[in-house]
């Protein structure tokens, strides 16, 4: 049973914003590190992948939907996304192996939460999405294969950190390592009991951004039958706002590289407005 599990999604092959989250001194003394998928396509796909390969089994990894392209881009089938076909050239042959070897779901003992799935988009498919406010039914029907007693559900993707109750699951996505939406920062998540003033937290990194602010269930005792307080959507700052470092996400305008979940939440994501209707 793991105490401490540290999820780190969507990197993107930000080295520096990997670097800072590993410093972080609560994903240092985790149990695991979790990696949920599009690790390496982005500016720095080998230093991204030697870094995280070097931390051996302290790491667990599942595939995202970016890394699948990758591989197929080696195997002469190219992206949509030019800065994805320009990292698949620099991978060396084990970096593409090891990428092509990641399974699509990854199932964990995490204290406090029993069986813990992990996954990049959904537990059935890499790529398709989900958001905090799709519809129940729409939750269900992405939850429908799941085990029983899953009851927590890790999903990365969209780069929108939140935690919502449906489907009778804890829907935890610790956001994007690398490529934030909404504002500069790197988000990740911290799962089980202990430690932390929050058993489960989504952050901004300081020192990378504006300001820091933590967001997340607000007790422990919360995670055991209680409902959460939703205090993921409303974020509060918890520390004096501080000078900007140069913000992360410029490495996505100067590479070019925009998701199809920046695509989509930007004009209005059509099971974003379905649920609102
Ligand atoms: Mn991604």
């Amino acid at each position: 049973m793991l105490k401490q599990v540290a999820v780190l999604s969507d990197v993107h092959g930000a080295l520096p914003a990997l670097e800072a989250v590993l410093a972080e001194p609560e994903v240092a003394a985790a149990d695991l590190v979790v990696v949920t998928g599009d690790v390496a396509a982005g500016p720095q796909p080998v230093e991204v992948l030697d870094l995280l390969t070097g931390l051996g089994d302290r790491v667990r990894w599942v595939r995202g939907n970016a890394d699948r392209e990758l591989v197929q881009a080696r195997a002469g089938r190219p992206s949509e996304h030019d800065v994805s076909n320009w990292a698949a050239d620099q991978l060396r042959a084990d970096q593409v192996a090891l990428l092509a070897a990641l399974p699509l779901t990854l199932t964990l003992p995490v204290a406090g939460l029993g069986p813990v799935l992990f996954c990049h988009a959904t537990p059935r498919d890499d790529e398709e999405v989900v958001l905090v406010d799709s519809r129940p039914a729409r939750w269900a029907e992405v939850f429908a294969g799941l085990p029983a007693q899953v009851r927590t559900v890790v999903c990365g993707h969209t780069h929108m950190p939140f935690t919502r109750l449906v489907d009778r699951r804890l829907v935890v996505n610790p956001g994007s390592v690398g490529m934030p939406y909404g504002g500069p920062g790197a988000y990740w998540a911290l799962l089980g009991p202990g430690g932390a003033a929050t058993p489960y937290g989504v952050r901004r990194r300081r020192g990378l951004c504006p300001g820091r602010r933590r967001v997340g269930l607000s007790g422990r005792r919360r995670l055991g039958g209680r409902v959460p307080a939703l205090a993921a959507q409303r974020p509060r700052r918890a520390h004096r706002v501080r000078p900007a470092r140069r913000p992360l996400t410029g490495h996505r305008h100067r590479v070019g590289h925009r998701c199809k979940a920046d695509r989509w939440t930007r004009r209005g994501h059509p099971e974003a407005e379905k649920s609102q209707a």
